[in-house]
């Protein structure tokens, strides 16, 4: 990692917000750690869903972006949250009905797909192998996944990060940040944005440097996709990129590395079809191979 890249990583984590509930998330991440990062277990982080970018400290305005969090739920079921994805907007509202006064009944035609995730849910977490830390903004996020990455250190080459999230490129330091609401009075908003700086340097370089990483490319314009995906694989000496783009990201991914282009497409399973179930196989059987490798 060259000093300047070095510096703005420091200043990054310097200026942010102290994480909310740090010590309770830790707590339950050595709990996970302890109970999963044991023998040949393998381990996955799965990062998911969009970070904002608050414009104010006390914040009623930020930046956000497009991304959903089904790749990552989809991903991780076999984060929307895992296991959420088969349920409508308002699960509450449109699930259930009252049958009477007082009892509530899950509807029809809801009923089968709910009742398996609640209770695949449940045995997840009450298994202890999923745990779910949510974030907002891209501090949150950043701090989050430090922590995860230090903490799964110790595992080598059997832990996975698949980092389908869509990380704020840019945002706004918090000790240059209004502290109360922009106020519209006063014309056009001038405002600079500085870059996040690269952490999947720092993730490959300190964080967990001998885990299995693949990373996800997302654009829009189609001539340059797989040129960066391939420039970030180099940069970051991830295992594999994930290109998509932003129109047929659920239809069709290709997953680069250092030798191969290989095109996965949407899939039909007993669960529906998507790109995610192939996916993750392709990336499990890569996986093996490197831990075979690693000699672990
Ligand atoms: O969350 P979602 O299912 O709507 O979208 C998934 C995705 C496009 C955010 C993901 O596949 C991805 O490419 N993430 C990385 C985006 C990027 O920073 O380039």
């Amino acid at each position: 990692m060259n000093s300047s890249l070095g510096s703005e990583i420091h200043s990054f984590y310097e200026s942010a917000p102290p994480l909310k509930e740090r010590d309770g998330i830790m707590e339950k991440l050595n709990e996970f750690v302890q109970l999963n990062c044991k023998g040949t277990r393998r381990v996955v982080c799965v990062t998911s869903g969009g970070t904002t970018v608050p414009l104010e400290q006390r914040c009623v305005r930020y930046i956000d972006n497009f991304a959903s969090g089904h790749r990552g739920a989809a991903s991780t079921e076999g984060t929307s949250q895992p296991y959420c994805r088969s349920l409508p907007d308002d699960p509450l509202l449109q699930c259930f009905e009252a049958t009477d006064e007082l009892n509530i009944q899950v509807r029809e035609p809801f009923s089968e797909a709910v009742k398996r995730a609640i209770r695949d849910h449940h045995a997840a977490v009450a298994g202890g192998v999923l745990l779910k830390l949510p974030f907002t903004t891209i501090f949150e996020y950043l701090q989050i996944l430090q922590m995860v990455a230090v903490s799964l250190r110790s595992h080598g080459p059997r832990a996975m990060f698949y980092l389908a999230a869509a990380v704020s490129d840019f945002y706004v330091p918090w000790n240059s940040m209004a502290e109360h609401k922009i106020q519209s009075g006063s014309g056009p908003l001038d405002m600079r944005l500085v870059q996040v700086p690269k952490m999947l340097s720092v993730l490959r370089t300190e964080w967990a440097p001998i885990a299995f990483c693949i990373s996800f490319k997302l654009e829009t314009d189609a001539k340059i996709l797989l040129d960066k995906a391939d420039m970030a694989q180099r940069k970051y000496k991830m295992n594999a990129v994930v290109a998509n783009e932003l129109l047929t990201r659920n239809e069709e991914v290709i997953v680069v590395t250092d030798s191969e282009k290989i095109s996965v497409k949407r899939e039909k399973t007993e669960a529906g079809s998507d790109v995610e179930n192939p996916l993750v196989k392709l990336l499990v059987d890569r996986h093996s191979a490197f831990i075979r490798d690693s000699n672990a």
